[in-house]
């Protein structure tokens, strides 16, 4: 199935490493009996990092991996000799990654950037040796402080998908099709509701190298904030998108209903999801004639809207110069 490895939940568990122990030595040289205290400092414990990478779009690469170990540090040694740092263990999602804390639900952070860096699981600090704990009145100590422990982190990582248009519409809408005639991503399409399943992106190539993502997600029903169909579980993924697309197909009973029922459906879940721009496309249009097509205008929604068929190619490349235009307004206003 297209799509199947798209996995945007993963648990993980992290486990950072000790820090080194300082060491309590003391210089011994030929002529020099009592040298001193020269024990250096133990090494940090290797963290855990999450590190965001444009190139991945979906945690499957972490599917199988459950845990994530970092090294402990070497102990500090003679002649103030540092010990080494642990190994950092360094997990690469993609943008959009969220982190919480797998016992407690907690938001730790979200990975929005290419390159940034997160630490999940804190390396133990390396002990002191005892070199640091001489003093005029205290000449020779004999301690040294221990590395500090360890820490373990079971985290979730969850991904929301960071497109700049999400398609939204009942099942059946046309969306796939939609999103296959745009892109090169090839989703499942067929004559029943609920073929897509699982979110699919693609990037849609606009004139002079400009290009956007489009994420076709499941068809959203009456009562999907209610946890009706499948809807409800792939809302999130809309959250980040910048614009909706709203989907309609021209043959509906009723578009002005269909939009409605899809923007309550969405205010319901998260009102925030109405302060995103909003597009209409009217789908399937490739039956209708003029005068059809100026039935149906007397009784559209107000918003900027578009009649688009997706067999024969008819609105689209006017469908994405509405989604550059909204997008360019959008990226100024940020
Ligand atoms: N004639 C015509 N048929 C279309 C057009 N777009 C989609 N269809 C048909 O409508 C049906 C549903 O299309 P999909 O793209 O799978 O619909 P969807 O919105 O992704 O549906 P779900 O994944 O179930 O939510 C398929 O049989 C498509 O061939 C169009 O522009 N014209
Ligand atoms: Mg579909």
């Amino acid at each position: 199935m297209a799509g199947s490895s798209f996995v945007d939940y993963v648990k993980i568990f992290c486990r950072s490493g000790n820090g080194g122990a300082g060491s309590r030595h003391f210089r011994r040289e030929k002529f020099e009996p009592k040298g001193g205290p020269d024990g250096g400092d133990g090494g940090r414990g290797g963290h855990v990092i999450l590190r965001g990478n444009q190139n991945y779009w979906t945690l499957i690469h972490l599917k199988y991996q459950r845990h994530v170990i970092a090294g402990h540090g070497g102990s500090g040694s003679r002649s103030r000799s540092s010990g080494a740092s642990g190994e950092d263990k360094t997990i690469e999602v993609p943008l959009g990654t969220v982190a919480k804390d797998a016992e407690t639900g907690e938001v730790l952070f979200e990975i929005t950037t290419h390159g940034e860096e997160r630490i999940v699981a804190q390396g133990g600090r390396g002990g002191l040796g005892n070199v640091n704990f001489k003093s005029s009145t205290h000449q020779a100590p004999r301690y040294a402080q221990p590395g500090e422990p360890s820490v373990e982190v079971p985290v979730v990582l969850e991904l929301k998908v960071l497109a700049d248009v999400g398609l939204v519409g009942f099942p059946n809408a046309g969306k796939s099709t939609l999103l296959a005639a745009v892109s090169a991503a090839k989703p499942e399409i067929a004559d029943y509701p609920f073929t897509t399943l699982i979110p699919n992106l693609g990037i849609v190539e606009y004139r002079d190298y400009k290009s956007f993502v489009m994420a076709d997600i499941p068809g959203i029903i009456e009562g999907a904030h209610e946890g009706k169909g499948i809807g409800l579980r792939f809302l999130r993924h809309i959250e980040r998108n910048s614009i909706l697309l709203f989907m309609v197909p021209s043959d509906s009973e009723d578009i002005r209903k269909e939009y409605q029922i899809l923007i309550s459906e969405l205010q319901q879940f998260n009102p925030e999801l109405l302060d995103k721009k909003r597009l209409l496309a009217i789908s399937k249009t490739d039956f209708l004639d003029d005068e059809l097509q100026g039935e149906l205008e007397k009784d559209l929604p107000d918003v900027p809207y578009v009649f688009i068929s997706s067999v024969t190619g008819y609105g689209i490349a006017q469908l994405k110069d509405m989604i550059w235009k909204e997008l360019e307004t959008s990226m100024l206003e940020r």
